[in-house]
Order: C-alpha cells, then structure tokens, then sequence
C-alpha cells in the first residue's frame, strides 16, 4: 500500500477525515473536513509525524529549520521533527510562534529555534490560503526565507481565480507545496468502497462547484 493511502486509512479510522456538513473558514458548505486536531494521542501524533517526515523526503527540500504556525502546526512540527529524526536520521531544528507576543520573561513571539536561513512550513490544510500567507510574513520578519510548505491536505479548491489556493500560492511566491494527500486521491480511495457511495455524490457536486480547473 503507497503512503498516501495509508495516510486515508489512518485519518478515517481516527475520524479525522469526516464526512456530514462543514462550515469552512471561506463561508463554503463541504460534506467533508480533515482536522488535525484529532490526532490527540501520542500513538496517532507518532504516525502522523511519520507520514509528514515521509512527505518530507520525498519533496527534496533541505530544510534548516523546520517552523508550526500556532496552533495546530505545533504539535504538527514537533511530530516531524521527532520523526525525521527516528526515521531518516536528519536532526532539523524546529520553531513555532506564539498567537500573543510575550512581552516579558524571554520575549517575543517566536519559540524555539532561531528562525534562519532555509525554512520548511509544516501546517494541517490550505483551502484558500489565508493561515499560510500569515506564516511566509512571520518567516521573512525574522531574516529567514521559506522554501516550502508541507501539509496533510490538499484540497484542491479554487482561490481567487479558477487556479487553486496552492497553485495561486507556488505562482506567487515561488515556494513548493507538498501535500501528503489530495481531494483526488480521497475520492479515488472511496470509489472503492460501496459504503461511501452516498459520500460521494456530495463530494461530487461540491468538487463540481469549487474544484480548481
Ligand atoms: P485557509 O486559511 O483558508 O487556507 O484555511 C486553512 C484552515 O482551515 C486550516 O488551518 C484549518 O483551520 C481549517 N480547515 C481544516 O482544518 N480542515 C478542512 O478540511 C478545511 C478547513 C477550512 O476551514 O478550510
């Protein structure tokens, strides 16, 4: 079994890919949502630091600090760094911020290592693209330069033109995205199965309406 459907079969038997009725933070209406929140144990953040070490690798990206944007990223980033570490023998600093700058003991809003030179993004979803703008500002503030941007999801929803978020994002900055899974590959994964018929019908029509050409 490829990676990425193990990562399907991971998410769904931890409920972290659900199906029903979602209000996203773009106002749409989806019949599904990933969140990754819901990996709250240390056996399921243990796996899911692997997929993204996994992920990670594959991309080709050479990381020297690995950064979790607040607050789901955090538990995200340690994950991978612990991960990459076990698995692929690569010890990458890592840093995440803080929601509410510090103003006083050490200060500021960055925790962890020092954000320089090459930095990898680890985050949950990209839907429009709001939360990982936010995190390329707070990388290029401290002096650094993101270079990339791993995440569990991709789900592959029109931004503002009919391109996608991450297409929109790669053509602007010029940054790498890297998703372990994609809507594509979630619905090739529920062809499969007769229980999700129904699911997919959903997810068809709001595919139809919101998918990027
Ligand atoms: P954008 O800032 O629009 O790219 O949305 C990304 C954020 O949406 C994520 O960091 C999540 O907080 C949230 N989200 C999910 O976690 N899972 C989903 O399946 C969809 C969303 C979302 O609201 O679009």
């Amino acid at each position: 079994m490829d990676y990425q459907t193990e990562f399907i079969e991971f998410a769904l038997k931890n409920n972290v890919l659900k199906f029903g009725k979602f209000t996203l933070k773009s106002g749409r209406q989806s019949p599904y949502f990933f969140n990754a929140g819901e990996f709250n144990t240390g056996a399921t953040l243990a796996q899911l630091g692997r997929f993204y070490s996994a992920a990670l690798v594959e991309s080709g990206l050479e990381p020297d600090v690995l950064f979790g944007p607040a607050y789901k990223g955090i538990p995200l980033v340690t994950s991978t760094a612990v991960q990459l570490y076990r698995e692929h023998d690569r010890d990458i600093p890592y840093a995440f911020n803080r929601k509410e700058a510090k103003d006083h003991g050490e200060g500021g809003s960055m925790v962890g290592a020092p954000l320089r030179g090459k930095v990898v993004i680890v985050d949950d979803v990209i839907t429009a693209g709001t939360a990982i703008r936010e995190s390329i500002a707070l990388i290029r503030a401290q002096g650094a330069e993101p270079v990339g941007v791993i995440v569990a999801i991709d789900r592959q929803e029109r931004g503002t033109s009919q391109k996608s978020s991450i297409q929109e994002f790669v053509q602007e900055y010029g940054i790498p995205v890297k998703a372990v899974i994609t809507l594509d590959k979630i619905m090739e994964y529920l062809k499969k199965d007769p229980k999700y018929t129904d699911v997919l019908v959903d997810m068809e029509t709001y595919r139809a309406q919101y998918a990027a050409k």
